[in-house]
C-alpha cells in the first residue's frame, strides 16, 4: 500500500452501462503514459487544468474511444502528483481497454483508496478528512452527507486542531515549570490551566455525545412497528413509505414475515420494520412470526407501538409495555393509539412512560401531514436534542471515537493529577498522552497497519 513513486491507473466511476466513465491515472509517469496512448494533443507539454478532445490507441494502435483528456500536474491535483483523467463513453468496455492500455504503458492497477491515501501522503487532506471521502460516498442520507462534506471541507479537523494547540500550550507551561522547578519558578497558573482543561474535557465531552447521532446517521435508525394483531401497523407502514409495500387486511394475522423498507424523514434514514402482530397462537407460522417480531424488538432503535383506539389497551400490553421499559430502558417508545377516524371524540390516551399520539393511518396514507406528530416524535426520540447540533461537530467514525474517549481519560487523569499536587512531570505526561490521542484522528501520528485499514474501505479509483 505504501509504495509511492510509482503510477496508478484505476477507473473511478460505477460500472455498468452509463453516459461517461473516468479512468484516472496519478504518479510521476502519468503524462508520459498518457500521452503514449493518446491522440489529440501532446499531452506531455500542455498547461495544468487544461482538457483536450482526442483518441485513446490500442497497444496496437487501433482507436479504443473518443476521450477527453484532463490534465492536472503536480502539486496542484487531489494526489499532489501528476494526474491524467480520461473521460471516455461508460459500459463495460471502453474503460476497461482504455484502463489496460494504460497498465501496458507501465501504469500499476491502483488498490483501494490509493488516490486519497496519495492525498493525505502529500498533506492534501488530514486522515479525518480523507475518512470524509468515504463517508460522502456512502452517505444515505441527506443529514450524513452534509455531516460528511462539512468534515471533508475540513471544519471538524478545524476543531481538533483547535483543542490541540490549547492542549500543547498546556503541556509547554507545565513542561517550562518542570525545567526550572529547582528555581521555584511557578509559571503555569493554576486557575488558567483548571480553566483550560475544563474547556477541554468539554469540548471533548461534546463531541463524544454527538457519536450517538453520527452512528444513527452512518447506519440509518431502525423503527420497529410493534402492537397486536389488526390494529393497524401495516397500514401505518404504509403511510410512512407513501407508498401500498405491505399486505393490510381486516385478519387479524396478517402479516407474518417481517417487512423491512427504507424512507429518508428530516434528513435521516429511517429502516422501517413492519412486524406480525403480538399475540399467542397455535399457528406455527404466525408464532414465528411472532417470535421475529420480539426479536426485531430487541434490535430497535425506536418502538412504535400501535394499538386500536376502538380497542383499547388491554392489560396484557400494558403490563408487556412496562415490562420493556424494565428491560430496555434506553428503548424509546412512542404509543400510537390507531383508527382516530372512528371516534367522534379525541381519547384519553394511557399513561405510560414516553410519547402516545392518536392518528388513523388509513386516512394518513391519503395525507400524509397526519404523520407529522409522529415524524416528530421519531426524530425527536432518537436525537434528542442532538439534531440541532452543528454539522462540523458531529463524530460519525468510530476510530475518532475511540481516540476522543481515551483523550478524554487523559484529560480526566490530567485534572485529577493537578488537584492532588502531583508533580508537573505527572501532568505533562497525561497532556501528551492526550494530545497523541488527538493526532490520531487526523493523522499526525499514525502507523502504516491503520492507513491500510482506513484506506481499504474506500472504493478503487477513489
Ligand atoms: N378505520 C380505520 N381502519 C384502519 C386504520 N388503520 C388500519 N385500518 C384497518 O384495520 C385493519 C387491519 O389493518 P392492518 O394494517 O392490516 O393491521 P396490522 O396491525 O398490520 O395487522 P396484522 O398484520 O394482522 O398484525 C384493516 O382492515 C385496515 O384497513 C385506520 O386508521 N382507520
Ligand atoms: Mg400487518
Amino acid at each position: 500500500m505504501m509504495r509511492r513513486g510509482d503510477t496508478i491507473a484505476a477507473i473511478a466511476t460505477a460500472r455498468g452501462r452509463a453516459a461517461l466513465a473516468i479512468v484516472r491515472l496519478s504518479g510521476p509517469d502519468a503524462c508520459r503514459i498518457a500521452a503514449a496512448c493518446f491522440q489529440g494533443a501532446d499531452l506531455q507539454t500542455v498547461p495544468s487544468h487544461t482538457a483536450h478532445f482526442g483518441y485513446v490507441v490500442g497497444p496496437e494502435g487501433t482507436p479504443i474511444d473518443q476521450v477527453v483528456a484532463t490534465v492536472f500536474r503536480a502539486p496542484r491535483s487531489y494526489t499532489g502528483e501528476d494526474i491524467v483523467e480520461l473521460t471516455c463513453h461508460g459500459g463495460d468496455l471502453a474503460p476497461q481497454l482504455i484502463l489496460e492500455t494504460l497498465l501496458h504503458h507501465g501504469a500499476r492497477l491502483a488498490e483501494p483508496g490509493e488516490f486519497t491515501l496519495r492525498a493525505f501522503l502529500n498533506g492534501k487532506l488530514d486522515l479525518a478528512q480523507a475518512e470524509a471521502v468515504a463517508d460522502l460516498i456512502h452517505a444515505g442520507s441527506t443529514r450524513a452527507h452534509r455531516v460528511s462534506l462539512a468534515h471533508l471541507q475540513g471544519r471538524y479537523s478545524e476543531q481538533l486542531q483547535r483543542l490541540r494547540s490549547d492542549l500543547l500550550e498546556l503541556c509547554a507551561y507545565v513542561e517550562l515549570e518542570l525545567d526550572f522547578s529547582e528555581e521555584d519558578v511557578e509559571f503555569a497558573d493554576r486557575a488558567q490551566l483548571e480553566a483550560l482543561l475544563d474547556r477541554t474535557e468539554r469540548l471533548l465531552d461534546e463531541l463524544l455525545r454527538s457519536y450517538r447521532l453520527g452512528e444513527l446517521l452512518r447506519d440509518g435508525v431502525r423503527v420497529v412497528i410493534g402492537g397486536r394483531p389488526n390494529a393497524g401497523k401495516s397500514t401505518l407502514l404504509n403511510a410512512l413509505l407513501g407508498q401500498d409495500r405491505a399486505i393490510v387486511s381486516p385478519l387479524p394475522g396478517t402479516t407474518r414475515d417481517q417487512i423491512e423498507a427504507e424512507a429518508e424523514i428530516e434528513g435521516l434514514r429511517f429502516r422501517f420494520v413492519d412486524t406480525a402482530g403480538l399475540r399467542t397462537t397455535a399457528d406455527q407460522i404466525e408464532a414465528e412470526g411472532v417470535r421475529r417480531a420480539q426479536q426485531a424488538i430487541s434490535n430497535a432503535d425506536v418502538l412504535v407501538y400501535v394499538f386500536d383506539l376502538t380497542v383499547g389497551l388491554d392489560p396484557e400490553e400494558t403490563a408487556y409495555l412496562k415490562q420493556l421499559q424494565a428491560e430496555q430502558p434506553t428503548l424509546p417508545v412512542i404509543v400510537v393509539g390507531n383508527k382516530r377516524d372512528l371516534l367522534e371524540e379525541e381519547p384519553a390516551l394511557p399513561a405510560l412512560d414516553g410519547p402516545a399520539l392518536t392518528l388513523s393511518a388509513r386516512q394518513a396514507r391519503a395525507d400524509a401531514t397526519q404523520l407529522q406528530p409522529l415524524i416528530q416524535a421519531l426524530v425527536t426520540a432518537v436525537t434528542a436534542d442532538l439534531a440541532s447540533m452543528e454539522d462540523s461537530a458531529v463524530v460519525m467514525n468510530q476510530r475518532h471515537r475511540q481516540h476522543l474517549a481515551r483523550a478524554r481519560e487523559a484529560v480526566q487523569a490530567a485534572r485529577a493529577a493537578l488537584n492532588q499536587g502531583v508533580g508537573g512531570d505527572l501532568l505533562a505526561l497525561e497532556l501528551r498522552r492526550a494530545l497523541h490521542e488527538l493526532g490520531a484522528i487526523t493523522g499526525e501520528i499514525t502507523t502504516e497497519d491503520v492507513l491500510d485499514q482506513i484506506f481499504s474501505r474506500f472504493c478503487i479509483g477513489k
